[in-house]
């Protein structure tokens, strides 16, 4: 009889993947090559980073936060295919929306895209009188349509479920202030529509160390047998300001608000020269990861001190034995 498959996802056989080197101790190792998304990328750009990639027809695409020479913060398309070389639109995303009130883009910034039932939606901190959560969608990655913000402002980290949740979409949050939010707890909430959210549920709070100030969903959760995979980053302040670090938990199944482990130490902190040095130095922002069910491989996207995009690698097995033996609730 074939092993069970931890992972209640298709298969992704051209996922992106190093094998651990023999050398290495942790749970989830970056990629040799990293960064893998310079900030010059395209012509406009001072930097490139806090971006989100999906399978797309037999290959890969994603929305990519690009902040330009202005320091305006954009989102962009791009493509790749192979999940490593990317070619992103040197043109920011035009959204198409019919309600004038919230169609002027004023600043947009570390998208997260999930493909649910028919369509990829995008979700990202949206300007309009303050951070919110915008909420568009694609088919091709070409032609995008913005629907309502889900909330009032103030509100980062919004991170959809990749299904629906006892018949409502499902989407994670970390309500905010204007500012660089010294606090931070994740939320759920539940929508029948993806125009009215309701129903606010608390997920969980910061905890001691590098998770000590504010914690925010990453990647979309990646469904298993043992829960909602949900890696999540998680913010020290040091006197020398912010350090941005990521963990992982594991979320009730159909009441994700309920969290069953969740990891005391973190699984990636920044370390290497391209975490530590750059626009905002100390920083790895998970925002994606792409998910081969049978084998459980899993590549993680992340920003690496707001400046270039990085990728890192962990098998779900072993990240879920991680989580489960070094869990503090
Ligand atoms: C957060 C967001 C992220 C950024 C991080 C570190 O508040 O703005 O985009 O990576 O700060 O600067």
């Amino acid at each position: 009889m074939a092993p069970k498959q931890t992972v209640i996802g298709p298969a992704l056989p051209n996922i992106p993947w190093q094998d651990k080197p023999a050398n290495c101790r942790e749970v989830l190792w970056r990629y040799s090559e990293n960064p893998i998304i310079p900030r010059n990328l395209i012509s406009c750009s001072n930097s490139i980073f806090n971006s989100a990639v999906v399978p797309f027809e037999n290959a890969f695409a994603g929305v990519f936060r690009c902040d330009d020479k202005r320091r305006e913060m954009r989102i962009h398309s791009g493509k790749s295919p192979d999940g490593i070389n990317w070619q992103i639109d040197p043109e920011p995303i035009q959204f198409q929306c019919a309600e004038p009130e919230i169609s002027k883009f004023d600043y947009g910034y570390d998208p997260r895209v999930a493909w649910i039932e028919d369509r990829y939606y995008v979700t990202w901190c949206n300007g309009y009188h303050g951070p919110t959560i915008g909420v568009g969608y694609t088919y091709d990655f070409k032609e995008f349509h913005q629907l309502e913000n889900a909330y009032l402002p103030f509100n980062r980290n919004g991170v959809m479920f990749p299904r629906k949740i006892n018949g409502d979409f499902a989407m994670l949050s970390r309500p905010s202030d204007t500012g660089h939010t010294p606090f931070g707890d994740i939320f759920y909430s539940q929508s029948p529509d993806m125009c009215y959210w309701g129903k606010h549920r608390h997920v969980m709070s910061p905890k001691g160390g590098w998770q000590s100030t504010k914690i925010g969903a990453g990647p979309i959760p990646i469904e298993t047998t043992h829960g909602w995979l949900m890696i999540y980053h998680g913010v020290l302040t040091s006197c020398n300001g912010f350090v941005y670090s990521m963990g992982a938990a594991l979320l009730d199944i159909d009441r994700p608000w309920k969290v069953v482990y969740r990891t005391a130490p973190y699984i990636l902190a920044p370390q290497t020269p391209y975490e530590c040095v750059g626009d905002v130095p100390n920083v790895a922002f998970p925002c994606a990861a792409l998910c081969d069910g049978p084998t459980g491989r899993i590549a993680v996207y992340y920003g690496c001190a707001d400046t270039v995009t990085g990728l890192a690698f962990c098998q779900v097995d072993e990240l879920i034995d991680f989580v489960k033996l070094n869990s503090e609730v």
